[in-house]
């Protein structure tokens, strides 16, 4: 009995100082300072599809929640801008657009038009292919006309690219595959001289404990490869970022591939033996976005789909039943509009952060913008509920956090109370094993939660009203911390 009153004491001097002191004294303290996030990255000339969704948000999650925690997070879109597609992409620039130049950037338009048609002129003009192959040779010697047309076309790309992370909220410092290419003849010096490198078949490569293929680090025609340019970028964020914690957000298909690098990388003794020892790595491995066939989702003409055009229609959606609601009466457009954005991207976002992220999950507007069942819209609908509450009381929330307190009489309150106290270990445990779905989780059970309190205690005009209104702007505290973690836009009306 003592036990729990002491218990309730503490839970009691918790809350109150979260909503004196602000919800940064919730916040886990981690062992790590600086942390390299590796995510989203799309490759230069090609659009933004579905697939890239998962990296996107996964990642800014992650990133949040370290940020949350206190520490450094660098956040790295690492481009694939340094293929041996740019040679294929430079000679169609020259030729379909003589005054490029001049032109500026407008002259390409639609990057993926020009993409397809340069790739179908490379697959069936041999003459073409051949200009080429040689023009990768020039870009990567560093003749100016190259590079030029090169910088040209990565600008409309990180454009286009800065559109949809503007949309999602998504920060991020771009450091693309081209970057580390400097830096990997260096590196690979290093593990030769270390006598990591050998000869096989006429390639260069590391074999690792486990696998009967080796990592190949210089192709038989002397090219780099995705492993050289991933252990330069290593290197660097190691020696020269000084990062104890790399963490790669890509999908399972790609496990095996980082499996054996991290081993490289242990052999040369960048990285202990103990996998939770630091510096460390990790790859963040998720599933696969299903359409309702259970394939690989897809449009109705079997296209990848745009990352755009999900959006616009996850907005779209969530407009029309906002106005179906009457709402377009009630608000102004603009509010609507934000309303729409913050509902619709929030429900995309949530449907997929709430899946464990090695599971594939199967992509659906109707499910992910329904007002009830674990969804964004739910949970957004049981904040504004909140909001509204305290509105309607007509108290200063503001002057009660400061004269009033709270009491954790009823059974219901002191559930809400307990989970309210769980936030902070929910965000360490979540930090730790690298999984959002642990915050959706928390997420859910606090408003179911908060269900229960409300339908069994009154608020507004009883007897603990002051108690109950602050205990119901710590559980809006909470929810909102949620929200900003999972890169949902909280909205204080629905
Ligand atoms: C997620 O799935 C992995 C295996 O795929 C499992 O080890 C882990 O416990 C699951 N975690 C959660 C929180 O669902
Ligand atoms: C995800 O879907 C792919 C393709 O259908 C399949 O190969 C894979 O086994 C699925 N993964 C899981 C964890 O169910
Ligand atoms: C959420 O609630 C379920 C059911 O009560 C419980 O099993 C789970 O551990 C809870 N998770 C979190 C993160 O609170
Ligand atoms: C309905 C519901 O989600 N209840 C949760 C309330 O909080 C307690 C304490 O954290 C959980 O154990 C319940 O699952």
């Amino acid at each position: 009995m003592t036990h729990l009153v002491v218990n309730l004491l503490l839970v009691l001097q918790n809350i109150q100082k979260m909503l004196i002191d602000g919800i940064e004294t919730c916040a886990p303290g981690l062992s790590v300072k600086r942390v390299v996030v590796d995510f989203s990255s799309p490759n230069i000339a090609k659009e933004m599809h579905v697939g890239h969704l998962r990296s996107t948000i996964i990642g800014d999650t992650l990133a949040r929640m370290l940020e949350f925690s206190n520490v450094e997070v660098l956040r790295r879109n690492h481009v694939g801008d340094w293929g041996t597609q740019f040679g294929m992409l430079i000679e169609f620039l020259f030729e379909k657009f003589p005054d490029w130049e001049s032109a500026g950037d407008t002259a390409i338009g639609d990057l993926q038009a020009f993409y397809k048609a340069s790739k179908q002129k490379f697959d069936e003009d041999p003459v073409f292919k051949e200009r080429a192959q040689k023009a990768v040779v020039r870009l990567q010697g560093g003749e100016p006309r190259y590079r030029s047309a090169w910088a040209q076309i990565c600008d409309i790309s990180r454009r286009e690219f800065d559109g949809v992370y503007q949309r999602l909220g998504v920060s991020l410092e771009e450091k693309g595959e081209s970057f580390y290419n400097p830096y990997i003849p260096s590196v690979l010096e290093m593990l030769s001289e270390l006598g990591l490198v050998e000869e096989s078949e006429g390639a260069r490569v590391i074999f690792v404990e486990g696998f009967e293929r080796p990592v190949i680090v210089v192709k038989k025609d002397g090219g780099y490869n995705y492993a050289s340019t991933d252990l330069a970028a290593l290197w660097y964020r190691l020696n020269i970022e000084k990062a104890e914690w790399i963490i790669y957000v890509t999908d399972v298909g790609q496990s095996e591939h980082f499996q054996m690098f991290f081993k490289a990388a242990k052999r040369a003794g960048w990285l202990p033996d103990d996998d939770k020892a630091y510096p460390r790595t990790n790859h963040v491995g998720f599933g696969l976005v299903l359409g309702e066939d259970g394939k690989r989702f897809r449009t109705r003409s079997t296209e990848v789909v745009r990352l755009a055009d999900l959006l616009d229609e996850a907005k779209a959606r969530s407009k029309a039943a906002l106005i179906e609601r009457g709402k377009d009466k009630e608000w102004s457009e603009e509010d609507l509009d934000k309303i729409a954005e913050a509902v619709g991207y929030g429900a995309v976002k949530y449907a997929d952060l709430k899946n464990n992220r090695t599971t594939n999950y199967t992509f659906n507007f109707d499910q992910m913008l329904n007002d009830k069942g674990n969804t964004a819209v739910y949970l957004l609908y049981a904040h504004a509920r909140m909001c509204s509450i305290i509105r309607k009381s007509g108290k200063d929330i503001e002057e009660l956090k400061k004269t009033g307190s709270i009491a954790l009489n009823h059974p219901d309150e002191r559930a809400l109370g307990l989970h309210l106290l769980q936030f902070g270990e929910t965000v360490e445990e979540a930090c730790t094993n690298l999984l959002p779905n642990v915050l959706c989780e928390y997420l859910y059970n606090l408003s179911e939660n908060f269900t229960k309190f409300y339908s069994n205690c009154q608020v507004v005009g009883s007897a603990e009203e002051t108690s109950r209104l602050l205990l119901c702007e710590a559980t809006a505290v909470v929810m909102r911390k949620c929200f900003h973690l999972l890169g949902i836009v909280p909205v204080h009306k629905l």
